[in-house]
């Protein structure tokens, strides 16, 4: 049945709420986890589903996602699996970048019509979630129409930042309003005893839809001024067409803006986190790399996940994310952060020049103090800096790093030099 599916996963448009992080990289490259990226989670959820065919569309074409991508994703020259990356083009017909989600498939229908699909299943590309689509492409099969829309109950303290909808006994959505800023009230479903018991009155569109692929052809000839598939689409087909409503109640998570990104990481680092990793029945796929284990010496650790390849001398490192090779020096206290990691290790030549000069260290240096702080890629912290985030830190962009909701990003492959308190 996945094998009629082509998988659509919607890339990000300019990322600008997870900025600085996609400052030099499109949002699906972001790294999460320490050692996977964005983009893997929707691509691991589809290959796990038996989705083996799928686009990535993206506003603009990172070097990093194209390696990421190559270097990762491989399949059988006998399969017909594959993942492509569909950057925004300029063509006589569409001189602009993507307008929006709709527009973002608008615009590549082209090529994703090179293949052979009856259904397509549109994905965001930042989400956290280890969903089976195979269930939700049977219930679309089973009931006959031709939009489905995955939904999950939630509170009224979030509904306002997602579309909601209401639907009928047979989950046909009757009415869909984008983002409600007033008049929610009207706006709460029986989403049964349990979801009801946690307070999500609410039923939220996912971002996740289904639709047969004639009707996608159809409704792009008809309605070339619609960008959206939320704000413009998914509200009027309810008037022509039956959209059904697939009720999803497992864990899922938007992560758009820095502190839901932060936030995500750190839950993985939970007892049980909701996001399991450990899971291998939902596997996340990401690029293997050949790295060494990681190297601890002395370092108190607790509540802390390390990817491979790192170098810890801290004095104690607690509810933190480690990505691959990151090196931390000795005496250093690190609390509630993403350490993103390095691309390379220093050569032992290069890090006596380094030291030499004055430069502090690809990775963090001796007697650091880190908290409430996510570390981008490259950045070398030197000896007894200070980087304490918290809601005594207003909002604000600083050349090497940005605080945002009282978390510091310090910015890829920034020099933060000895004795910086920030
Ligand atoms: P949002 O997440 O706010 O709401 P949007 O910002 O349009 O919607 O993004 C949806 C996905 O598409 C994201 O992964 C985003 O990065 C990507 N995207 C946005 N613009 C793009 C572009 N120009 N090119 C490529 N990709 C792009 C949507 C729905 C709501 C629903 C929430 C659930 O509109 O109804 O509740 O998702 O998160
Ligand atoms: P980002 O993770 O910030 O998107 P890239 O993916 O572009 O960055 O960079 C990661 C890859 O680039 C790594 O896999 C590494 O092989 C290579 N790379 C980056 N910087 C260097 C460097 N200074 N020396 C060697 N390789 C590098």
């Amino acid at each position: 049945m996945t094998d009629k599916v082509l998988g659509v996963i919607l890339g990000g448009g300019q990322g600008s709420r997870l900025a600085p992080l996609t400052q030099t990289r499109s949002k699906p490259a972001v790294p999460i986890g320490g050692k996977y990226r964005l983009v893997d989670i929707p691509i691991s959820n589809c290959l796990n589903s038996g989705i083996h065919r799928m686009f990535v569309l993206t506003q603009f074409n990172s070097a990093s996602l194209n390696k990421h991508i190559k270097n990762t994703y491989h399949f059988s020259h006998f399969s017909s699996a594959f993942v492509d990356i569909l950057a925004a083009e300029q063509t006589p017909d569409n001189p602009t970048w993507f307008q929006g989600t709709a527009d973002a498939v608008r615009q590549t229908m082209h090529h994703l019509l090179n293949h052979e699909f009856e259904y397509v299943l549109i994905l965001s590309g930042d989400q956290l979630y280890q969903m089976d689509f195979n269930k939700m492409v049977q219930a679309h099969i089973d009931s006959g129409v031709q939009i489905t829309l995955a939904t999950i109950p939630v509170n009224g303290k979030d509904a306002p930042e997602f579309g909601i909808l209401k639907s009928n006994e047979q989950n046909i959505i009757t009415s869909f309003i984008e983002k409600p800023k007033t008049g929610l009230e009207d706006w709460t479903s029986d989403t049964g005893p349990e979801m009801q018991a946690e307070g999500r009155n609410y039923l939220a569109s996912m971002g996740i839809y289904i639709f047969n692929r004639d009707l996608l052809i159809k409704i792009f000839a008809e309605n070339a001024d619609e960008k959206d598939f939320g704000k413009e689409i998914i509200p009027r087909m309810l008037n022509t067409y039956d959209v059904l409503s697939y009720q999803y109640e497992g864990y899922w998570t938007d992560i758009g803006n820095i502190s839901s990104f932060f936030e995500a990481n750190l839950g993985l680092t939970d007892d049980i986190p909701k996001f399991n990793l450990f899971d291998s029945h939902h596997n996340i796929f990401t690029r293997a790399r050949m790295l060494p284990p990681s190297k601890i010496l002395g370092t108190t650790l607790d509540k802390t996940m390390i990817a491979e390849g790192c170098i810890l001398q801290a004095e104690c490192i607690k509810h933190t994310v480690i990505g691959i090779r990151s090196r931390i020096g000795r005496g250093t206290h690190i609390e509630s952060c993403y350490i993103m990691g390095s691309d390379k290790y220093q050569t032992l030549d290069e890090i006596a020049k380094d030291v030499e000069a004055g430069k502090p260290l690809i990775g963090i240096g001796d007697r650091c103090k880190i908290v409430n702080a996510i570390v981008d890629k490259n950045c070398r912290i030197g000896n007894d800096v200070q980087i304490i985030g918290g809601s005594h830190l207003p909002d604000g962009d600083h050349s090497l790093y940005t605080v945002k909701d009282g978390i510091v990003v310090v910015k890829k492959g920034a020099i933060i030099p000895d004795g910086t308190v920030v």
